[in-house]
């Protein structure tokens, strides 16, 4: 299949809580001619020159969200500026949700000093005012946080072992609090898909959409 539908390039977002199903939809879409597709740098965040900061970051949050959430801003910051190469990128989250979800949240629980999140925050807004980093459409995949605790569940990945209900919850809501109530400015038009299905049924959720995701349309 071809992705030829527009005349311009564009970028997709994928958004979504932890375990929302992502990177299924990455991998469906990566099969289509004309589709660059960026996974997140997870690999990055786990080995910074030897140091595992997602680990550190989980282990100890009130210590290390804040140069985890610093690295994160970076390696976000990277892949929005990259050259594109083909018509259309789809990318695992944004630095929008990196700021929007995880900082909001982190600050909100206390695991990041007022002091820590006004220095990101200014950095997050000086990138705004003086990079490019551009989205056409931003696919939300709204999970539950039942559904992604169970998805979490089965991957292992050993970081997140001790993740809970609770954390997922509270995440889900500052996907919400972005996405749906529009509490953060949204950079592109926003496009809702139910995650909640089985994973072998969210493959017709997404071709069902796949025209318009293609054209960068909600
Ligand atoms: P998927 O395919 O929907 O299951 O996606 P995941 O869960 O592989 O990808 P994602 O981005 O939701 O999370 C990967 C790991 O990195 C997860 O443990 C959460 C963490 N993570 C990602 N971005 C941030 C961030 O900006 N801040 C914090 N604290 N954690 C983050």
């Amino acid at each position: 299949m071809t992705a030829l539908h527009s005349s311009r390039s564009i970028t997709v977002a994928i958004e979504g809580n932890i375990g929302s199903g992502k990177t299924t939809f990455l991998d469906h879409f990566a099969k289509t001619k004309g589709i660059e597709v960026i996974q997140e740098p997870v690999d990055m965040w786990r080995n910074v020159r030897g140091h595992n900061t997602l680990a550190l970051m989980y282990s100890d949050p009130k210590r290390w969200s804040f140069a985890f959430q610093s690295y994160v801003q970076l390696t976000m910051l990277d892949i929005h500026t990259r050259k594109q190469k083909s018509l259309i990128r789809m990318m695992e989250r944004s630095i929008y949700s990196a700021k929007y979800c995880f900082v909001e949240n982190m600050h909100e629980s206390g695991n990041m000093t007022d002091a820590e999140y006004v220095v990101l925050t200014e950095w997050f807004n000086w990138i705004l005012a003086n990079q490019k980093v551009q989205i056409d459409l931003i696919v939300y995949l709204k999970t539950s946080p039942e559904v992604c605790q169970q998805r979490i569940q089965q991957r292992c990945r050993e970081e997140e072992k001790a993740i809970p209900l609770d954390y997922l919850q509270a995440l889900h809501n500052t996907h919400e609090d972005w996405l749906t109530h529009k509490k953060f400015p949204t950079p592109a038009p926003v496009l809702v898909l139910d995650g909640d299905h089985k994973l072998s049924d969210m493959y017709s959720v997404f071709e069902e959409n796949r025209h318009k995701i293609l054209l960068g349309q909600n």
